[in-house]
């Protein structure tokens, strides 16, 4: 645990009792601080009280005193509107933050004692957990104790404090980084920029500049590193390019550039400092696949290369990246048909990814729907064997792919057992059936991990017992 020492012997709010709210309530006990916690929900609140933390209602909390109030990222700051807890905040002049402030003020002091740790913050739109790891994989590979925190999952208050060779790679949500004015990262990655949590931040300008931030805020002898393939990504690093700041390496995947990181038919290019140098063939990275993978890559490539100058040690870490959990994992094969888990496509973008990886697909797609459906996936529907909907887009998507074979499941159950069948009665040489629901999966289960988890084990059991469940 990293404890922020500076609230010791004061008040501090906690709002929000779940994964940040938590970690952070037990880190100020722990640093000395008097914590008072609320959370809208009961279930939250009666889980915190061997915290130490005085559970109390945010309308009793002692607000002329409060230091600062701790707010988790999920609970609203300014859009659609700002929380309650917020206005109060504000009303009685106590700064508002989130956990990531508390690690910054705590790696400030850490160094002034003499134990400074580098930290490289990953954002952007898409592909922020995969670089992030990535990061952390090819540091840990290159002798780093690599610790691995932030939206990723793990609360950054939960990780090791800096010790020896400690660096810390945090991926950083936008909504984190309006909580964390004091980050200042020795290296920053924008990963992408399309449209994401616009109800959290009102507009696209106003999401593109709080992603843009994280780069403001970098140290200025440090390097930012941005995927230019977009046109927002693109015209922040023109200014970062253009102005006295940390260093802005430009990465592509598709791009020859002049000075940068670039990707061409899955080769990664080096071109920072003279002539393209050739580093790796990424097609041979067998968890990385995708073109969106390369661009993972490359950023992880250029986002490491001032802490690791041997350029074949990352490129070896690169190849034997183990990949992440629901993100295009091969979780069983049977026969000539593997099984790919890619239940974190929650939206038709995500989903585009993982289907342009794959020739005939045997696709399980449905639960709660995103706003404009599967219609941007008809270019790739020739992909489609056919579809085994599921939840409650169902019905939706059966009309979009009314030209595409397709059959309602119902549960994922069923379609695991249908596409199984099918996949493996086809002719194609080498089917897949590829889960990348292209929804939410709250209508059936409790979030993304549990759709994948129970896919994972429909999976096993079909493959301890393939007759008699594809019978
Ligand atoms: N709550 C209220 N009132 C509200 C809203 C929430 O009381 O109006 C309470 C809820 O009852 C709940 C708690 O706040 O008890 C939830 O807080 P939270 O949503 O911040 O959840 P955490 O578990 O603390 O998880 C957060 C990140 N969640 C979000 O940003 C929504 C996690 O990212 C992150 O892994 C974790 O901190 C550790 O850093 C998840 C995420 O979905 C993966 N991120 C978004 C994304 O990737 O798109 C940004």
């Amino acid at each position: 645990m990293i404890v922020p020492r500076g609230f010791s012997n004061q008040d501090v709010g906690v709002f929000g009792l779940a994964r940040t709210g938590i970690s952070a309530a037990r880190a100020l006990v722990a640093g000395g601080a008097t914590v008072y916690a609320w959370d809208d929900g009961e279930a939250a609140r009666r889980a915190v009280r061997e915290l130490g933390a005085r559970v109390l209602a945010m309308e009793s909390w002692p607000w002329d005193r409060l230091a600062a109030l701790i707010l988790s990222p999920g609970v609203p700051l300014t859009h659609p509107a700002p929380h309650a807890v917020v206005d109060m905040a504000h009303a009685h002049a106590v700064p508002v933050i989130g956990d990531m402030e508390l690690f910054a003020r705590e790696m400030l002091a850490a160094a002034a004692e003499g134990s400074a740790a580098p930290v490289i913050a990953v954002t952007g739109t898409n592909g922020k957990s995969t670089t992030t790891a990535l990061i952390g994989h090819i540091l840990s590979g290159c002798g780093y104790a690599a610790e691995i925190g932030g939206n990723i999952g793990k609360p950054v208050l939960d990780l090791n404090p800096p010790g020896l060779r400690s660096a810390y790679v945090l991926e950083v949500s936008s909504y984190q980084i309006g909580l964390s004015p004091g980050l200042k990262p020795e290296a920053a990655v924008l990963t992408n920029i399309s449209p994401d949590h616009l109800d959290r931040h009102g507009s696209m300008e106003n999401y593109a500049a709080v992603k843009a931030r994280l780069l403001e805020q970098t140290s200025r002898a440090g390097t930012v590193c941005i995927g230019i393939d977009d046109t927002y990504s693109a015209a922040i690093h023109s200014r970062f390019a253009a102005q006295n700041g940390p260093e802005a390496i430009p990465i592509s995947v598709g791009k020859v550039l002049g000075r940068g990181v670039f990707v061409i038919d899955g080769i990664l290019y080096d071109a920072q400092a003279s002539n393209a140098a050739r580093i790796m063939d990424l097609r041979a990275a067998a968890h990385l696949p995708g073109a969106h993978n390369w661009q993972n890559a490359a950023l992880a490539y250029a986002a490491t290369r001032g802490l690791v100058p041997n350029r074949q040690a990352i490129a070896d870490a690169i190849a034997n990246f183990p990949g992440l959990p629901h993100r295009i994992e091969e979780v069983g094969r049977i026969g000539k048909v593997r099984f790919i888990n890619d239940s974190k496509a929650t939206n038709a973008d995500a989903a585009e990814r993982a289907l342009q990886c794959f020739t005939d697909v045997f696709w399980i797609a449905g639960g709660r729907a995103k706003e404009g459906g599967i219609e941007s996936l008809r270019p790739l529907f020739p992909r489609i064997r056919k579809a085994y909907l599921i939840g409650e887009a169902a019905e939706e998507f059966a009309r979009t792919l009314k030209d595409v074979p397709h059959e309602l499941c119902g549960t994922l159950a069923k379609a695991v057992t249908a596409a199984a069948h099918d996949a493996e009665s086809s002719k194609a040489a080498s089917p897949v059936v590829l889960l990348s629901p292209a929804c939410a999966s709250f209508d059936q289960f409790r979030d993304y991990e549990q759709r994948g988890d129970a896919f994972r084990a429909l999976v096993q059991q079909l493959s301890a017992n393939p007759v008699r469940e594809a019978s």
